[in-house]
């Protein structure tokens, strides 16, 4: 059985989760979800980064001790995943035993590589980056470009790896490969970084004595592992490396790293470099995917724009916000959430053209059919433009244009509406036509069937919703078998159930 392994970035539990970390996380849920629906043995992984300065100083002002602080955090975090729907197999914190062993095992072979040293390193460190800043990033008024506050100057004896080794593999790896770094705008820049000869090694470690809330250097407790290094490695964790080798072995390569733009260059550069290093096969696809503004506006503490999720979810239903979130905005560039779009959108797709549609096809059935899915076969025409829907909608949901797969779902959904308005089933039943009558819902029916089969990953809870209401039973069993739930038929003689809105229009006032 083909696998599929996707991970998503590990969220600094610093401060709690927002709606910039939860697009992430829905994509790779989406994406989970969509492979295991066609018969992929599917690991998603996802988690915390619980180590390093940010989380350590938020700790000393919450007044509680890092593990702490971490434990409530993760909690947190874990709590708005499963509201959201997320369907992970694994949630990983790099606080555990296990995540230990790995980091110094990884970094144990870099070091018998030849590849980690021993130097001074003298410079900006930007705590709420975690990274370390040259001159030339930052802005006009000394400050990182992101967090708005000036890099702290840093002298200290550190371990460093030798990228500067690396740079040519890395180089040949994501021009020859098969969108290896995707999208191509994230490609270019990571070429771009690649040629830049001050991008050269970088530190692994950190003095004891500036940084104590993270996993030791293996032999020499002074130091301690930087947090970029610890961070990365979750994704070995997460499928056993040294701890079970059937699991990796079933599991790695990863198949799709999942992050934010903003941190491409760690897992286009510094991961691979890594690997090849520690002599670990590379991952086939790293997307470094568009930012989440809030009503236009960065989403910043200062602003007072931070969504959570949990809340949003509470009052909307996860289904709403998955929707809103991926039919809205293009994954690989910026997207806004605004609650006039959110209101509108919601209403207007989920409501009106899909509940609509659904729930005026059920009352028929039940007032026609005696509520059974009568013996016919879909009308030719739409059968036809439904194959072809799902060949595109499969091909958008591979090159993760989520949006558009969206659209081309909605679009055969207007093609359905439309047809039921001029065949008027209602009436051929009133004139005696039953048989053509029959064959105007089935054909409906048909369509709700595919409708829900590809909104599945989108909001699985509507759709579970539907193929309940349609008669079957549970969506991913009936349908993950070879994929053959896709091209079937829904079954003459089944019962339909529940009938009545599936999705109520959101009445609220922007
Ligand atoms: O970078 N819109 O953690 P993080 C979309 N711990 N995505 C957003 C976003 C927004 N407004 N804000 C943040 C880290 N993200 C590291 C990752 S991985 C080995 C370690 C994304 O909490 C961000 O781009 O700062 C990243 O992919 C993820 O959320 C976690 O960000």
């Amino acid at each position: 059985m083909e696998k599929f392994y996707v991970t998503t970035a590990i969220d600094y539990v610093n401060a709690s989760p927002h709606i910039g970390h939860a697009y992430e996380k829905i994509a790779a849920d989406i994406l989970a979800r969509y492979y295991r629906l066609k018969g992929r043995d599917v690991f998603f992984l996802t988690g915390v980064d619980e180590h390093g300065s940010k989380v350590e100083r938020a700790a000393q002002q919450a007044g509680v001790t890092p593990k702490v602080f971490c434990d409530q955090m993760s909690g947190k975090f874990e709590q708005a995943w499963k509201a959201l729907g997320l369907s992970y197999d694994y949630f990983i914190r790099t606080t555990e035993d296990r995540h230990t062993l790995v980091v110094q095992g990884i970094f144990k072979k870099m070091l018998e590589k030849g590849d980690v040293y021993k130097g001074t390193y003298a410079g900006l460190y930007c705590e709420g980056c975690e990274d370390f800043l040259r001159e030339r990033d930052l802005d006009g008024d000394g400050n990182c470009p992101n967090h708005k506050r000036p890099p702290r100057e840093t002298k200290e004896e550190n371990y460093f790896f030798r990228l500067s080794s690396y740079k040519h593999r890395l180089k040949e790896w994501i021009s020859n490969g098969d969108g290896v770094v995707m999208p191509d705008g994230r490609r270019k820049e990571v070429l771009n970084q690649l040629d830049d000869d001050e991008l050269g090694d970088f530190s692994v470690s950190r003095s004891r004595s500036s940084l104590s809330w993270g996993i030791p250097v293996p032999g020499d407790p002074d130091q301690v592992i930087y947090v970029w290094v610890d961070a990365l490695t979750n994704y070995l964790t997460g499928v056993g490396y040294l701890t079970d080798k059937s699991m990796l072995a079933r599991y790695w390569p990863c198949d799709l790293h999942l992050v934010g733009k903003d941190i491409t260059k760690f897992h286009a550069i510094y991961w691979p470099a890594m690997l090849m290093s520690a002599d670990v096969a590379l991952p086939k696809r790293v997307f470094g995917h568009g930012f989440i503004t809030v009503e236009g506006q960065k989403i910043s503490k200062s602003i007072g724009n931070v969504i959570d999720p949990n809340q949003l979810v509470e009052r909307y239903g996860a289904d709403a916000v998955r929707f809103f979130l991926f039919a809205a905005t293009s994954f690989d560039q910026d997207g806004d959430f605004s609650k006039k779009e959110f209101l509108t959108k919601v209403n207007s797709e989920l409501a009106n053209n899909l509940g609509n549609l659904l729930n005026r096809t059920l009352t028929l059935v039940e007032r026609n059919c005696g509520g059974i899915v009568p013996d016919c076969q879909p009308e030719n025409n739409l059968r036809e433009e439904a194959n072809e829907v799902h060949v595109v909608y499969c091909k958008l949901m591979e090159s993760f244009e989520f949006a558009k797969a969206i659209e081309a779902v909605f679009a055969l959904v207007d093609q359905a509406n439309k047809y039921i308005n001029d065949e008027r089933p209602w009436a051929l039943f009133k004139e005696g036509k039953k048989k053509e009558g029959e064959q105007v819902l089935y054909t409906v029916l048909e369509i709700l069937r595919r409708t829900a089969l590809k909104l599945y990953p989108i909001t699985p809870g509507l759709s579970a919703g539907i193929w309940n209401q349609l008669g079957f039973k549970s969506l991913i069993e009936d349908v993950s078998q070879n994929e053959k739930g896709f091209w079937e038929l829904i079954p003459a003689g089944q019962a339909i159930n529940n009938v009545g809105p599936i999705f109520k229009r959101i009445e609220e006032e922007v």
